[in-house]
């Protein structure tokens, strides 16, 4: 599907280092592996909702790795997707009394909107699961064909039965195990699947973890003609076959928000290995949770602070973005409504003082101090306050200077 507009790109002089970023499977920080390309699968929305600072911080997390790694001369295929049928998309579109299709395509674009605001660079496939979801229903049969599935009796669906995948069959039978990517103890794992779409308590599944793979249809719920029947892909397989089509195995990156390292990654590890015999990726990141008013930002509690709403009521959407790369992505924080007044002020001065820029040709210290800092691990805070003390202290900028603000974060100060 459509993603959005390039921003514009200024390539800068010098080289670069590769980057580290630190891996969920391990606990450390690794040198992403870019000998195939930078191969990036990061998990899109569901759209439900608008675009809300949570969100927001986990793509920029994902672009700044994009831009580090294009700086340093890789090729970079960007894959994301939208979950665009899922049952909290089904349950919002039902409260409303909007159409899902209509639902997801309106909150899509607002994404599309917001990311171009934020000057994300976008996807080269950006993919909806409803696109996918023959090559789902395939991926499923073989699955099943291999059995590292099995169906479960679904008496309520006249369509056949949901279909599952068995943990503890492909924990023996392939290089993956559960834990591999999470490394959480059974009862966390327990407490997850449930509080994240999982029905450990489903009859008639293996083991209580064991996710879905292909729901039957039901009456009132989308359902597609594929393979397996009329019904629709579980979750963590629509990401898993999106990532097989457009990308090679190990990914270099699979990312997203933290509260996907279980089930979600896991799972889709699982899957993917299941269905190739491989490793997944090489490397699993995760952003941090934004909270607001004290709780997580969610859609599902409604404590959020939208991208749009906030360029809508004429914030510089710079400032929303310098606001959030002033926090670490892995850090867990909170948003208050005067931190972006802060960004616009700080936008201000940047601003004024990249205006007296002299023609420049060679990096100077200020970009090889911005290509550190985000090297190690996307250490945003650590490259804001670097340009921020060259601002305090008026080192006088080279066109090199401007240039690597806005390649390596985003922030063109000349607009
Ligand atoms: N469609 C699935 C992934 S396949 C999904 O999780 N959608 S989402 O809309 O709920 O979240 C989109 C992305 O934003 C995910 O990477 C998620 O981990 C991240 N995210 C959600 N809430 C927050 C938050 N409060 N702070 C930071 N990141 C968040
Ligand atoms: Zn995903």
């Amino acid at each position: 599907m459509r993603s959005w507009n390039v921003p514009a790109l200024p390539s800068l002089p010098g080289s670069a280092p590769l980057p580290t970023l630190h891996d969920t499977a391990t606990g450390s920080k690794h040198v992403t592996d870019v000998s195939r390309g930078g191969q990036l699968y990061v998990c899109g929305i569901t759209p439900y909702d608008a675009t809300h600072l949570g969100h927001a911080s986990t793509y920029l997390a994902f672009d700044t790795l994009g831009r580090i790694w294009r700086d340093a001369g890789v090729e970079v295929t960007y894959v994301q997707n939208t979950t665009d049928v899922d049952d909290p998309l089904l349950e919002r579109a039902r409260d409303t009394g909007v159409d899902w299709r209509e639902l997801a395509a309106s909150q899509t674009d607002l994404f599309r909107s917001d990311m171009e605001h934020l000057g994300v660079i976008p996807p080269d496939h950006f993919v909806a699961v409803t696109d996918v979801v023959d090559d789902v229903a395939r991926s499923v049969s073989a699955l099943l064909e291999s059995s590292f599935a099995y169906r479960v009796d679904t008496p309520d669906s006249s369509a056949g039965d949901d279909v599952y995948f068995d943990v503890d069959r492909a924990g023996q039978e392939t290089l993956w195990h559960l834990g591999i990517e999470s490394r959480l103890d059974p009862e966390t794992m327990m407490r997850f699947f449930r509080e994240r779409g999982g029905d450990p308590d489903r009859d008639g599944k293996r083991n209580a973890l064991d996710p879905l793979l292909w729901r039957a249809a039901r009456d009132g719920e989308p359902s597609w003609p594929t393979v397996l029947g009329e019904g629709r892909p579980g979750w963590h397989i629509e990401c898993t076959v999106i990532a097989l089509e457009h990308l090679s195995l190990p990914l270099s990156v699979n990312g997203g928000g933290s509260d996907l390292i279980f089930p979600h990654h896991e799972m889709s590890a699982g899957h993917g290995t299941a269905l190739t015999g491989e490793t997944f990726s090489s490397l699993y990141a995760h952003a941090g949770m934004v909270a607001y008013e004290g709780e997580k930002m969610s859609k599902s509690l409604g404590n959020l602070v939208k991208v749009s709403e906030l360029v809508a009521s004429g914030v510089d959407p710079r400032a929303v973005r310098l606001a959030l790369l002033q926090h670490h992505y892995r850090s867990d924080w909170e948003w208050f409504d005067d931190d972006v007044t802060a960004s616009i002020a700080r936008i201000t001065h940047w601003v004024a003082w990249a205006a007296d820029a002299t023609p420049g040709a060679e990096a100077t210290p200020l970009v090889a101090a911005l290509r550190d800092a985000l090297a190690d691990d996307l250490d945003t805070p650590n490259a804001v306050a670097a340009v921020e003390r060259a601002v305090v202290e008026d080192v006088p900028p080279t066109s090199v200077d401007v240039d690597a603000v806005h390649a390596l974060l985003g922030i063109d100060l000349r607009a």
